[in-house]
Parts: structure tokens; C-alpha cells; sequence
């Protein structure tokens, strides 16, 4: 996935028509979109190949199944028109490594810590774990809390330069796009701050600056 303008839109609460709609108006200002399961739900898989022809999809299925499963996962996304399929860490280096592989030419990120509050239960005592294994499984990238920058900074530690981090927890959670991409976040992940604001160009304008862009 290339990187240009750091964003990355979440199309979660729309309809099909509305998430293309606000795709097309936003697309000069982002990397990709993401879609998950409300919007795939409501419209169906079609949905991801509509969007494919505006920007770059990453189907946040957050796949967390037994290897082969996982595969048969990334793989029908990725036949859908995903530019990148989104999956957990916690079910262990043969899931994601397998994954990896059945994506192909296609991205695959590897969700760490998560951006809310429950992610203190489980997911953050073993969230460089995860980095590490994402880093060592062929991933392209991880997905790393907005909420907590200096989770972003730590993990960015463990995973090195190159890959890509994800950062969702901007806005609605709270979180900051300056500070995230300060911390080491190579774009941030925005749903219902830019999708439902009034003014969306205007919030995509002022996500920009605070990022330096
Ligand atoms: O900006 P929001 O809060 O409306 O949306 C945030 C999006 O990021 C939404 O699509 C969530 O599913 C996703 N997300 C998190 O909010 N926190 C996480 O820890 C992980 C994700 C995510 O994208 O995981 C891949």
C-alpha cells in the first residue's frame, strides 16, 4: 500500500451508495478506505469491489481462524477487490503467516493492541509479542492504538521502520493524528469524525495540518 496522505477512511455506518458517494469526495486526500462487517453486512461483498474502483479497500474482517480458514478468508477478499485484509495476531504465527501468503500481492495487517479500553484486559500484555510475530510472518503492517501514542512509539520499536502502522482511535476515541504520526504511525485509521461531520472536506483539511501535511 502506498502512503501519501496518511489517512485512512472507515466506512462502517452508511449505506453502499453513501459509503461511495463519500469515497469518491474524499479520495484525493486518502490512502484507502476500510471496510468491515456493518457495511459488508448491510450491502454485501459487492460492496468491496464498488469502492475498489474509487480507492483502495482494506477489508477489516479482523480474521482470527485456524490456518486454512484464515487463508479461504483473505483469499475471497482479496478476489472481492481488497487491497489489503486486516487480521488478529493473538491466534498465533501459523494463522498470519498463512494469511500473508493466500493475500499474495495484497497487504495484510496484523491487529496488536486495539484502540478501547478492554484492549488493557487481554491484548496488551502480548501486544509486542504480536509485533514480532507479525514482523517475522510476512505482514506488511500492524494495527497499533491511536489512544495511546506511546503504545505506537513502543511497537514501532519492535517492528523497525519499514513496515506500516495503522492507527485507529482518532477523533470519536479521542485520539490525536499529530500525536499518533509523531509517535510513529505511518497513517491513521478515521470513521464517524470524518464520515458524519457536517463538513467532512473541512475535517479532512484540519487532520492534514495537525499531521503536517
Ligand atoms: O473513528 P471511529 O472510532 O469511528 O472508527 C474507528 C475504526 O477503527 C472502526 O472501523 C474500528 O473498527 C477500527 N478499529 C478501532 O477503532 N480500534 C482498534 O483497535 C482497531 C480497529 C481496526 O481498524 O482494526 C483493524
Amino acid at each position: 500500500m502506498r502512503i501519501e496522505n496518511r489517512i485512512v477512511l472507515a466506512l462502517d455506518d452508511l449505506t453502499g451508495d453513501r459509503a461511495v458517494e463519500v469515497a469518491r469526495g474524499l479520495a484525493h486526500g486518502l490512502d484507502a478506505v476500510k471496510v468491515g462487517y456493518p457495511l459488508v453486512l448491510t450491502e454485501g461483498v459487492g460492496v468491496v469491489s464498488r469502492l475498489s474502483q474509487v480507492v483502495p479497500v482494506i477489508c477489516d474482517f479482523k480474521v482470527a481462524d485456524i490456518p486454512a480458514v484464515s487463508a479461504m478468508i483473505v483469499r475471497r477478499a482479496v478476489d472481492a477487490g481488497a487491497a489489503g485484509v486486516i487480521v488478529h495476531g493473538f491466534v498465533g504465527h501459523d494463522s498470519v503467516a498463512e494469511a500473508a501468503e493466500a493475500a499474495g500481492d495484497a497487504d495484510v495487517f496484523v491487529v496488536t493492541e486495539m484502540s478501547h479500553p478492554g484492549a488493557l484486559d487481554y491484548l496488551q500484555a502480548r501486544a509486542e509479542e504480536m509485533a514480532a510475530m507479525a514482523r517475522d510472518s510476512g505482514a506488511t503492517g500492524i494495527i497499533a492504538p491511536a489512544t495511546r501514542p506511546e503504545r505506537v512509539t513502543a511497537l514501532r520499536g519492535i517492528i523497525g521502520p519499514d513496515m506500516l502502522i495503522l492507527s485507529p482511535g482518532v477523533g470519536t476515541q479521542g485520539g490525536s493524528a499529530g500525536e499518533t504520526i509523531r509517535a510513529g504511525a505511518s497513517a491513521v485509521i478515521v470513521g464517524r469524525s470524518l464520515y458524519r461531520a457536517d463538513d467532512p472536506h473541512s475535517v479532512l483539511e484540519a487532520l492534514r495540518r495537525d499531521m503536517g501535511l
